[in-house]
């Protein structure tokens, strides 16, 4: 895009060859070429000498210039990268998005190649207007029957592959465990914050920790359960990473489910973890430069 009445001419520089015109600027301020086949690594605009003006003062000027690369895949994807899908729950949409790098419009099919147990539909076709990002959902079911675990769904549109990760989790229900349980924590931020302030039912009080990445908060339940799920309450200052550790002995651990992108609010985590007495929230990454801090921590059973 030039200011209209820009005159000048396009060249392309193609390695062991030097500059070669491509065409010539249009009048009126839009001007599109396709150099053909051509392998360049520059592209320049050389104005026609105009008598007597310095360069500053040479007429018109070039707003803008877009190149398309015809050597790169046709469209840009992001996908989602990780859903937990309830078996035999409600179907989840996930996006994915396609941005354009073709000077036309692009029609095409996405594709998906989904291991058995779990349900993914896509459009039938799509078409992305000349520079438009369109936005594609994709609906994902695991229905009754899947074994709980990790599934590997491959997304593709034209030369474009992502992966999203399902894990498909057991439902979950009956009360909340965490109420009648024993808080504790690695370290609580002052009195006035301590980790059981999680599980008061209060939903104005709150667990607080020391201004430490690796910070813990710890449930130890009355009796051994299927653990299904742990619901969060954040307050502003929340996990941006973080994993739950169950035990069944508070002594040897493991690690039920990693959460590497937390978003705070109330986020709910799941997991099957069978025989667990003891479930902590390990903190990794803080999200700003408190502890963390929860209002509430809420934890469900695998249900039968
Ligand atoms: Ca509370």
């Amino acid at each position: 895009m030039t200011t209209p009445g820009t005159s000048g001419t396009v060249e392309a520089h193609i390695p062991d060859a030097g500059w070669r015109r491509i065409g010539d600027l249009a009048d009126s301020g839009w001007t599109e070429l396709s150099p053909r086949g051509l392998r360049a690594d520059a592209v320049r605009i050389a104005a026609p000498a105009e008598r007597g003006a310095t360069p500053a003062r040479q007429r018109g000027r070039v707003e803008h210039l877009v190149p398309w690369f015809a050597d790169s895949p046709a469209a840009d994807a992001e996908l989602t990268d990780e859903i937990d899908t309830v078996i035999g729950g409600e179907t989840q949409r996930v996006s994915l998005r396609l941005t354009p790098r073709r000077p036309a419009d692009i029609r095409g099919k996405v594709t998906v190649r989904a291991p058995q147990g779990v349900v993914v539909r896509a459009p039938r076709e799509t078409t992305l207007p000349r520079g438009t990002a369109v936005t594609v959902p994709l609906d994902v079911t695991v229905p009754d029957g899947t074994p709980a675990g990790t599934y590997r769904i491959q997304v593709t549109f034209g030369d474009t592959t992502r992966t999203l990760t399902v894990r498909a989790c057991p439902r979950t229900g009956g009360p909340d465990l965490a109420q009648g349980a024993t808080a504790r924590s690695s370290g609580d931020e002052t009195e006035e914050f301590p980790a059981s302030a999680a599980i008061d039912g209060d939903p104005q009080t709150r667990w607080s920790s020391p201004a430490e990445d690796d910070a813990w908060w710890q449930l130890e339940l009355a009796r051994p359960v299927r653990l299904g799920a742990l619901v969060l309450r954040w307050q502003e200052a929340y996990a941006s990473a973080y994993s739950v550790q169950v035990s069944p002995d508070g002594r040897t651990w493991s690690t039920a489910a990693t959460v590497r992108h937390g978003r705070g609010g109330r986020e709910t985590v799941r997991m099957d973890a069978p025989a667990t007495r003891f479930v902590r929230v390990q903190g990794v990454k803080r999200a700003t430069r408190f502890g963390y801090s929860l209002w509430s921590v809420e934890a469900y059973a695998v249900t039968p």
